[in-house]
């Protein structure tokens, strides 16, 4: 069984239930039937392309249709699908494409010009395709009138010629999703067609999903959150998803009430957001049955706000792009402040000692190791850095410190690696820190989270300058802004004389976080 025998198996008993339907223009509606002809044909499309089992198909997309067929079509091809953040900028696409040897690339039309020239740099990527999202015809025009290599005519819309048996094997690789990581530049996080559906089956459980839900997706659909657990999460379930292609608090607060939504996920910076709207308080969301808060902590004063207002509990859940999701508070029963409940069904938790790597007892505070058919197989060519993520008897570190109550709640408090999350987002220190160095008038620098209302942390670099050379602090982000995505390149800059360091010369940014961040 994978997602897309679950996805199949629906099509079959809900033909007519609309899957997707985009609420912004350009407004797009499809049924479960019409969806599975149009990934069929995508499928197709890309088999024309030369795509075989095990290719990489890279997707910077914006939130539309087009992704979404070509990302079921590479999966159920038993290629790879890539999805790639939009905010990435040239450099950084680069190192993804290069690193991944993507064969195919899909890009927006209005990126091609910053795109075009980076391709010629890259021996393994055989085609570029740019689209036009607000030309939906366009794609259709694509993927039905191309000509087939073989026959040189159009392609009939009769099913694949030869379903490949590799979508079904669990463990070969159905997606890459690029993580950052404490040393070095971005891994590819390999995930399973087996990772897919057993998160998938656990968490069809623990929140009950129904045919006759009705999910608002607000997220954006490269990252796990938005791809696996909200959209896949609705297909496998045979479910309905309304497309929000860009997260607006008011129209979110509106849809909610009118389209009677069911479901709703979403991060604290996203439900901040609700509750800050104008009005928040006139909207009745009573018929929702579930709303999830996951990506960040979620902070005390966001799982009461939405009480009082709404008159909602928020359920807080907990996953990393490695292990998909691992816990979750209940559906029924206590949704506790601060904790990230259990384990969800076939996922295995402990806490050990970060030093010594020693089980500790409940109750006690160390770093989560976590076990299961969840965790995904390994680095993107990484089988040192796989290897180093993983504990001696096969458990994956998570990196997260918290501890096991009494009664099976497990909750979080800290990390024991150098991340920041911002807005949903992680940022590894270290990817900014090279960026900034690299700019001629700076001698040092640390780069940490600030503890921020609107994103949970802010990405504040401290500067100390070489001392023959000055830079404002706008021209130094500004820098960053061209090497990084925007969301990675630091909000705010600290300039110092001097950075503290211990006696082995690490830069301290213990201290650097009591001074500037409190401040
Ligand atoms: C946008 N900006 C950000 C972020 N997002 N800066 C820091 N952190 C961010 N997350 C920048 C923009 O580039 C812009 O910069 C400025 O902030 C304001 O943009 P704005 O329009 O307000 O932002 P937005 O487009 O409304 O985006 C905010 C957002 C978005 C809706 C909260 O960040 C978002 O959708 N976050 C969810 C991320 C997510 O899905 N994470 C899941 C990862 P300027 O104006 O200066 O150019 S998967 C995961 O974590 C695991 C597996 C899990 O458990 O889920």
């Amino acid at each position: 069984m994978s997602f897309l025998n679950a996805f199949t198996e629906n099509v079959r008993k809900f033909p007519d239930t609309i899957a997707l339907e985009f609420i912004d223009p350009p407004l797009q509606r499809l049924t479960y039937k019409e969806l599975d002809e149009q990934v069929n044909r995508a499928a197709k499309y890309l088999q024309s392309l030369g795509i075989q089992p095990g290719d990489r198909v890279a997707l910077q997309l914006s939130k539309c249709l087009e992704f979404i067929l070509l990302h079921l079509a590479t999966v159920r091809l038993g290629a790879i699908s890539l999805p790639l953040n939009l905010a990435y900028p040239p450099d950084e696409l680069k190192y993804f494409l290069e690193d991944s040897g993507a064969k195919l690339f899909f890009a927006l039309d209005s990126a091609k010009e910053k795109t075009q020239s980076i391709l010629p740099e890259l021996p393994n990527l055989q085609k570029c395709i740019f689209l036009d999202p607000t030309q939906p015809k366009e794609f259709q025009l694509l993927i039905t009138n191309y000509k087939s290599p073989i026959s040189n005519s159009p392609v009939s819309n009769s099913p694949i010629s030869n379903p490949p048996c590799e979508a079904s094997s669990p463990s070969s690789t159905a997606v890459i999703i690029y993580t950052s990581g404490t040393t070095g530049r971005p891994k590819g996080a390999e995930i399973t067609h087996g990772n897919l559906i057993s998160n998938l089956q656990s968490l069809h459980e623990v929140w009950g999903w129904q045919a006759d839900d009705i999910l608002l997706h607000v997220l954006p659909i490269f990252h796990v959150h938005g791809l696996f657990v909200a959209l896949h999460g609705a297909l496998h379930a045979g479910a309905t998803t309304l497309l929000m292609r860009e997260f607006d608090a008011q129209k979110t607060l509106q849809t909610l009430v009118e389209r009677r939504c069911t479901v709703f996920m979403a991060v604290p910076t996203i439900h901040n957001r609700l509750l800050d709207a104008p009005n928040a308080k006139n909207f009745d969301l009573s018929h929702l049955r579930l709303i999830t808060s996951g990506s960040d902590r979620l902070p005390d004063e966001v799982f009461t706000g939405f009480q009082q207002t709404f008159g909602h509990t928020l359920l807080e859940r907990y996953g990393m792009t490695e292990t998909g999701m691992n816990c979750s508070n209940p559906l029924h029963g206590e949704r506790r402040i601060g904790s990230v409940g259990h384990p969800l069904p076939g996922v295995e938790v402990r806490f050990v000692d970060s030093e010594s790597r020693a089980s500790l007892p409940t109750g006690e505070i160390g770093e989560l190791e976590i076990r299961g058919p969840n965790i995904f197989k390994g680095y993107w060519n990484q089988p040192d850095k796989t290897s180093a993520s993983f504990s001696a008897d096969g458990w994956f570190k998570t990196g997260d410190l918290g501890y096991l109550e009494a009664d099976g709640y497990i909750t979080l408090c800290g990390r024991s690696k150098d991340l920041i999350i911002s807005g949903g987002l992680n940022i590894y220190p270290p990817e900014v820190e090279r960026v900034l160095v690299e700019h001629p008038a700076v001698a040092a620098c640390a780069v940490i989270g600030c503890p921020d209302r609107e994103w949970g942390e802010k990405v504040t670099a401290v500067v100390a300058l070489k001392k023959t050379e000055s830079v404002s602090g706008e021209e130094l982000m500004r820098f960053c802004r061209e090497k990084l995505a925007p969301y990675k390149s630091p909000k705010s800059i600290v300039f110092k004389d001097e950075l503290p360091r211990n006696a082995m010369g690490k830069v301290q940014k213990a201290e650097l976080r009591k001074e500037i961040c409190s401040g």
